[in-house]
This record gives structure tokens, C-alpha cells and sequence, in this order.
């Protein structure tokens, strides 16, 4: 009877937030509401994504002017304003929301008071988006502040560190769609089932491994890096200490990149470089996130300076070097950088 059983106890999303939210005796269900709209961006993203392929394979997305200087053609472009669009009037539209940080938009969005609640998002709606064409997994990426009090929101709110996040998580469309999200108490992953069109748990308490034999950065980058994450990617190829070389698997797709260290260890990396100081992925929208769920993972996240979850953003784009991934992986890479400090 245990598989009969495992099949009608269906573990969705919504009844399984419902869970740990009552769990919170202050919670008046603003959070699993806001969640909710959240989900139905990703259900609607995840389908336009698919759809995206298809369109153009039989030429339904129209002429594309494909661009010399990328792969995408205009239309495929389009689905980065479409899924803000869509995710933009679903937060509104929940009325769980006062400020809205998107990548896709120069300035915060603050919600009119009628409509306005006590969660701030900030978001990626298709991270990853020049990688459509050629079907890599591509993601929306989200972390959610709570307002203390019912103060006039301001910038002010969303320009938190990352440890004031309540929430955070990322939708992963490839092979299958799949949404990885902690609420602070651990990290848990569903997947869409679209028979149901429900997101159903199939990775509960993910802990990521304490060590692992991959590590993931753009070694195009290599010349311009500096001297620790050299020494670290060193290490990597050429360990001295008899073990085995580790594989370096980049996909070049935020989303994807952690959601495999996330689930099998090593680390990814995104370190600045003389043409980059502050590195390439945003402080609020790509490392806040990952960086909360590698912690609540069992990982850590470091910028190469102080732990990512520490900083403090002072505009709403920002960008941050970042070394996330295995606790004992970032250890190494933190000692790199301290010995370097040691030595300067
Ligand atoms: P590079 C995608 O454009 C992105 O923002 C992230 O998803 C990804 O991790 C990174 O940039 C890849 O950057 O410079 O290696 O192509």
C-alpha cells in the first residue's frame, strides 16, 4: 500500500508552503498567496519557453532578424519582456507586494497603495535567456524581503543584505520544469507535472554534498583573473596532493550551473577580473538568491571579500563576484583570499 499511498498523498507546492507557514504563528497566509502568483509566472514562463522552440522550429515566431552579434533573433529577445511582464502584473496583482526589483527594469516598481503589500521582489524573469536558442536549461530567479512595519516603502528596503531575505528561490526551465525554494528552514525542490499543472515535491531537504569533484567557471576569463581564484582553478587541474583533478563542467546559464552544484557539490564561480572588478551577476537578483539557498543547502557563498549574505547593496543593479558551492570547496577558496590579504 506505501507506493498506492505515495501516489494520492500529492506533496504540491501551495499545500506544502501552507504547511510550513502555519507552522509561524504570525503568518496570515500574505506569504503562501504571494508564493502562489509567483508559481503562476513560472507555470506561464516555463510553457511560452517551450513554446518558444517549437515557434520557431516551424517558423511560427515570424522573421527574426537574427543579430550578427548574437545567436537570438528579435523574437526570442521577446521572451525576456514577456516573462516580466507577466511576472510584474502577478506580483502586483497579488496584492501581497510593495517594491519590485526586475533585471529586466532600470528602476524599482512601487506598488500602489490600494494594491500594496508587505513583500518586496527582486527577480530575474529569464536569466540565462541568450542560451534559448540552442535549448539550454534557462531560469527565473527570485528572492522575496518582508517589510518590519508599515512604514512609505522606499529603495531603502530592497537594498538589504541578503541574510534579511525571507525567502528565495529559482524555476529551472529545461528538460523538465523544476522550482527550488527555501523559506529559511532548509531547501526543497518540485516539479511541474503538467497533467496537473501542479508543482509536485520530488527533492525534499536538499543538502549539498560537503565537497565535490566539479568546479564551474568561464576559463575564457582566465587571463584576466587574480591571483587566488588562479590559484584555486590551479588546484582544480593540478592537485598536489595526489588527488584527482577535478571536472570543470560550465554551462554558462546561472540557473543551471547552480542547480547542478546545488544537487552533486563543487563550486561555481563568477570572480571579478581587471576588465570586471565587481565580477558579471547582480547583487540582488543572481548572487542574493543562490547564495540563500546554498546556506540553507548546507553550502556557503563567498565575494571574495566577506560572506555574499553580508553585503550590503547600495544600488538596486549591483554586481558581485561570487564563489558559492560545497562548504569544504569554499573553505579552500576563502583561505586563497585570506593568505593573499595576509601577504598584501
Ligand atoms: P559568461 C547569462 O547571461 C548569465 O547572466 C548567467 O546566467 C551566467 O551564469 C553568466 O551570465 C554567464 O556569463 O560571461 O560566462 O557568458
Amino acid at each position: 500500500h506505501a507506493t498506492e499511498a505515495h501516489q494520492t498523498d500529492l506533496m504540491t507546492i501551495t499545500r506544502f508552503v501552507l504547511n510550513e507557514q502555519t507552522k509561524r504563528p504570525e503568518s496570515r497566509g500574505d506569504f503562501t498567496i504571494l508564493l502562489n502568483h509567483i508559481v503562476l509566472g513560472c507555470k506561464f514562463v516555463c510553457s511560452a519557453v517551450n513554446k518558444a522552440g517549437l515557434a520557431k522550429l516551424i517558423g511560427l515566431a515570424g522573421e527574426t532578424n537574427v543579430q550578427a552579434s548574437d545567436s537570438n533573433g528579435e523574437e526570442q529577445k521577446k521572451l525576456d519582456v514577456l516573462s516580466n511582464e507577466v511576472f510584474i502584473k502577478a506580483l502586483v496583482s497579488s496584492g501581497r507586494t510593495c517594491i519590485l526589483v526586475s533585471e529586466e527594469d532600470e528602476e524599482a516598481t512601487f506598488v500602489e497603495p490600494s494594491l500594496r503589500g508587505k513583500y518586496s521582489v527582486v527577480f530575474d524573469p529569464l536569466d540565462g535567456s541568450s542560451n534559448i536558442d540552442c535549448g539550454v536549461s534557462i531560469g527565473t530567479i527570485f528572492g522575496i524581503y518582508m517589510l518590519k512595519d508599515s512604514h512609505e516603502p522606499t529603495i531603502e528596503d530592497v537594498l538589504q543584505p541578503g541574510k534579511n531575505m525571507v525567502a528565495a528561490g529559482y524555476c529551472m526551465y529545461g528538460s523538465s520544469c523544476t522550482l527550488v525554494l527555501s523559506t529559511g528552514t532548509g531547501v526543497n525542490g518540485f516539479t511541474l507535472d503538467p497533467s496537473l499543472g501542479e508543482f509536485i515535491l520530488t527533492h525534499p531537504n536538499i543538502k549539498i554534498p560537503k565537497k565535490g569533484k566539479i568546479y564551474s567557471v568561464n576559463e575564457g576569463n582566465a587571463k584576466n583573473w587574480d591571483g587566488p581564484t588562479a590559484k584555486y582553478v590551479e588546484k582544480c587541474k593540478f592537485p598536489k596532493d595526489g588527488s584527482p583533478a577535478k571536472s570543470l563542467r560550465y554551462i554558462g546559464s546561472m540557473v543551471a550551473d547552480v542547480h547542478r552544484t546545488l544537487l552533486y557539490g563543487g563550486t561555481f564561480l563568477y570572480p571579478a577580473d581587471k576588465k570586471s572588478p565587481n565580477g558579471k551577476l547582480r547583487v540582488l537578483y543572481e548572487v542574493f538568491p543562490m547564495s540563500f539557498l546554498m546556506e540553507q543547502a548546507g553550502g556557503q557563498a563567498f565575494t571574495g571579500k566577506l560572506r555574499a549574505l553580508d553585503l550590503v547593496p547600495e544600488k538596486i543593479h549591483e554586481r558581485s563576484p561570487i564563489f558559492l558551492g560545497s562548504y569544504d570547496d569554499i573553505e579552500e577558496i576563502k583561505a586563497l583570499y585570506a593568505a593573499e590579504e595576509k601577504a598584501a
